[in-house]
């Protein structure tokens, strides 16, 4: 077993350091702690040649030739390792598409009038509405709602074609390559259900056929995940414009009921939000100033987005906002809460409410919340939280003092907004015109999460200001932001991090958005958001009339933990960009299969990069990740004939 970290080894963040301290002082365990009792990493779980698919096994094949190379049904490393990436693209792909479809259940519920939401973006609405050739003439407002959600329900459904939100979405040079290639995707249902049995013991044995399933999984993942669930949030909630929140475990209060949201789909986190304000009176008739919401993960980054809640944690230190003691309620929906928090909260007072039927936790309290009793349960999960308030030990509260301030909301139609201020006809000439004469080099896409295996924040951190020296322009989105956040790079002070041109570039922004320099990390929103920086790419490739795979853009995860990202990144290769894992993506055993997802364009064989533009990077080293996606992104300059 490898030793224990110290706090100053799992996290750049001196309050994480200080609160793991208290969690180990008080015997009480991490992830940080059982990260470490997990090391070493299994080789060949590592490697991906570990294969489970049926009774028969496990089967497992030595990487480096010796001992047997096929398991008892047959299949090589090669087959084994594909089946194994594709069962983490499903994983990923699934969580995505279903979170899209409770989204456009509660649309469609409540257009009828049977769920307790309302249209926040009408304007939205009925942009969608048009790029789905919806006729809205003479129809209320909940009838183009209805309409909407009956066609986003359709991409579960249909029994052929293409789907409608990739039509709807995809650039037409992209759809017109999967098309030809037989990788446009009918629904998703159907997708998901055609991987797992493909994948499935005795079926698909091809790996390259495997992986090529993967690339329609990623565009699943894309349509069917992310762009529908951003579009229609949008038009429940509202499309985010700049706000300015605070970041670290610091946005406790001590005087305050603190109530953490976690998870990922917003039509809870947005109703406790709504009811701890109706509620704040019952709050302070118990002794306190009231409540304090707080975000965990991506459903602090849409209540951020949107209501500006600040945010206490990333993934790999969720445990912790509870070891500070003064929290009432972590609030939890689905996707990268983990199992320990019960645990954890067993320690001190906090309650665990689970909201969802199919995502319990043994030992949690449960809440069911259905979109049609929102204000009920909402109400009943403040008012718990309200009462557990009696449950504080005082003596047990440690909350950090210093929080840092940090601008988000970037959404693409605020950045087109922004820009416009600049040319109202074509608002995207001067970020065309800054790229085209390399005051910006280039555009990253900062995504992704943090992993306890690996030290909290520097990988992101790292990679991005790496490349903010170099003139690349980055957005961010999910824990990554978290990262950027708390070491100063969502504020405009950040700005001194960037090179002469990109600075240049977001203090003439920042001045139209009355501030003096747009921060250097443009927080977009959640996981599901990564549909915003695609928003904003398609924008840009239709504007110049090339495909995405020929902008000068990468993506970047250096701690991802999630096979979402897999799935998101896929996602981004189908789209020719390049995306980097900092983080063994687990497909090493087979040199087919690594050489198909990170081999060149100009090599022989069938790569990412030569079938569609782009390629996997993994790099654990964020320096040398940086130096990667430079080159990259100068390679692209140069073939559109750019200076670099
Ligand atoms: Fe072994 Fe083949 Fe079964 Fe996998 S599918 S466990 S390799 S027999
Ligand atoms: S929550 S998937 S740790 S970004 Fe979206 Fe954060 Fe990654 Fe979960």
């Amino acid at each position: 077993m490898a030793k224990t970290r110290n706090p100053v080894d799992v996290s750049m963040d001196v309050q994480v350091q200080d609160m793991l301290g208290k969690a180990r002082e008080q015997g009480v365990e991490t992830a940080f702690d059982r990260a470490d009792q997990m090391s070493p990493r299994c080789p060949f779980g590592s490697a991906g040649v570990c294969c489970r698919l049926c009774l028969e096994g496990p089967c497992r094949i030595q990487p480096n030739g010796k001992g047997p190379q096929r398991g008892v049904c047959g299949a090589n490393a090669d087959t084994i390792v594909a089946r194994n990436f594709m069962n983490s693209l499903i994983q990923g792909t699934a969580a995505h598409a279903e979170h899209a479809r409770e989204v456009a259940l509660a649309l469609l519920h409540t257009a009828e009038g049977k769920a307790p939401y309302h249209i926040k973006d009408v304007g939205k609405l009925y942009r969608i509405a048009e790029g789905l050739n919806l006729s809205v003439e003479g129809k209320s407002v909940n009838e183009v709602a209805k309409d909407v959600a009956l066609k986003a329900l359709e991409d579960f459904q249909r029994p052929e074609g293409t789907m409608n939100w990739v039509s709807f979405r995809g650039q037409e040079k992209s759809v017109a390559k999967w098309q030809s290639l037989g990788l446009a995707p009918v629904n998703s249902h159907l997708e998901i259900a055609k991987a797992v049995t493909r994948g499935a013991m005795g079926s698909d044995a091809d790996p390259i056929n495997l992986l090529l399933g993967g690339i329609n999984l990623g565009i699943v993942d894309g349509y069917g995940g992310l762009h529908l669930s951003t579009d229609l949030q949008d038009v429940l909630f509202g499309t985010p414009q700049a706000v300015k929140a605070n970041y670290s475990l610091g946005v406790l209060d001590e005087n305050k009921i603190n109530i953490a949201v976690h998870g990922h789909i917003p039509l809870l986190s947005e109703k406790v939000v709504e009811w701890a304000r109706k509620l704040d009176d019952q709050a302070k008739a118990a002794g306190t100033e009231g409540i304090n919401i707080v975000g965990v993960c991506c459903s602090g980054n849409e209540l951020l987005m949107r209501q500006g809640v600040s945010i206490a944690s990333s993934f790999s230190s969720q445990e912790l906002v509870i070891v500070s003691g003064a929290l009432e309620a972590m609030v939890v929906d689905i996707q990268c809460i983990m199992p320990g928090i019960q645990q954890v909260a067993e320690c001190y007072h906090t309650e665990i409410i689970t909201t969802l039927g199919h995502v319990k936790i043994a030992g949690a309290t449960h809440v069911d919340f259905e979109p049609e009793h929102a204000d009920e349960a909402a109400k009943e999960i403040v008012e718990k939280a309200i009462k557990n308030y009696a449950n504080r030990d005082h003596q047990n509260v440690s909350i950090p003092k210093d929080t840092v301030e940090a601008y988000a909301g970037f959404s693409a139609e605020q950045i087109t907004d922004v820009l416009s201020k600049l040319n109202e006809e074509k608002p995207l000439q001067p970020l065309i015109d800054a790229l085209k004469n390399g005051t910006i080099r280039g555009i990253a896409a900062m995504v992704g999460c943090t992993n306890p295996r690996e030290k909290q924040d520097v990988g992101n951190v790292t990679v991005a200001k790496e490349l903010m020296k170099k003139d690349v322009l980055v957005l961010t989105t999910g824990c990554t932001a978290h990262s950027l956040a708390k070491n100063g790079l969502m504020n405009p002070d950040g700005v001194k991090e960037c090179g002469e041109g990109v600075k240049s570039v977001l203090k003439l922004l920042g001045e139209q958005a009355g501030l003096p320099s747009l921060p250097p990390a443009l927080h977009m929103g959640s996981c599901v958001d990564n549909s915003r920086p695609a928003d904003l790419l398609k924008a840009l490739a239709d504007e110049l009339d090339i495909a995405i795979s020929d902008i000068p853009v990468v993506g970047s995860c250096p701690e991802t933990h999630n096979p979402k990202a897999l799935s998101i990144g896929t996602y981004f290769i189908s789209h020719g960009v390049d995306v980097h894992v900092g983080v063994d993506p687990q497909v090493s055993g087979s040199s087919l299969v690594t050489h198909t997802l990170t081999g060149n364009r100009g090599d022989e064989e069938v790569t990412t990069d030569r079938l569609f533009g782009g390629k996997l990077i993994y790099e654990p080293d964020p320096v040398l990740a940086a130096e990667k996606l430079i080159e990259r992104i100068d390679m692209k300059r140069k073939l559109l004939g750019l200076s670099t």
